[in-house]
């Protein structure tokens, strides 16, 4: 099974959209096996955008990503990294279609509501910031055998 890290950043906590995300995560059949409330560090956001360094908008994402507390999640299933993806929808909250969470909850791309890895490799790299693997609980969920053929 993939593995996909998931935040719910500043501003999705402060608009009370926490439960609406996490509804849409479980509603698709994915196990939750990390998840915690945390207010990111400045280092922790350097690491996480990294790749973003030489981005106009880097400060301002730094500025935000660290502005308040943040849900953090690690969820396990298949293809978890594609599918969130499509869950979350377009970066852009403008093409972000109806029914995605930035296309129902967001207007702006830097007020996007999510993050989520975009490959299972920057998954794991990002998850590893926030969680050390003994974190992680591994459980089976009841409905596995009615979701998996
Ligand atoms: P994240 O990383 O938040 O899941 O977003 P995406 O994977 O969908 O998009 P991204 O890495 O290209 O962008 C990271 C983050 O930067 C903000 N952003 C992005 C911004 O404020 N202005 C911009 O022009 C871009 C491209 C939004 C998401």
């Amino acid at each position: 099974m993939e593995r996909e890290f998931i935040m719910i950043k500043p501003d999705g906590v402060q608009r009370g959209l926490v439960g609406d995300v996490v509804k849409r995560i479980e509603n698709v059949g994915f196990k939750i096996i990390g998840m915690k409330l945390l207010k990111v560090s400045l280092k922790q956001a350097e690491q996480h955008y990294a790749i973003h360094k030489e981005q106009p908008f880097y400060d301002d994402l730094l500025g935000h990503i660290t502005c308040g507390p943040v849900v953090a999640m690690v969820v396990e299933g298949k293809d978890a990294v594609r599918v969130t993806r499509k869950i979350v929808g377009a970066t852009n909250p403008i093409d972000a279609v109806p029914g995605s969470i930035r296309g129902d909850f967001a207007l702006e791309i830097g007020r996007n509501i999510i993050h989520a890895g975009d490959s299972p490799e920057n998954a794991i790299y990002e998850y590893k910031i926030y969680f050390n693997e003994e974190e992680f609980v591994e459980y089976n969920k009841i409905d596995e055998r009615w979701l998996y053929e």
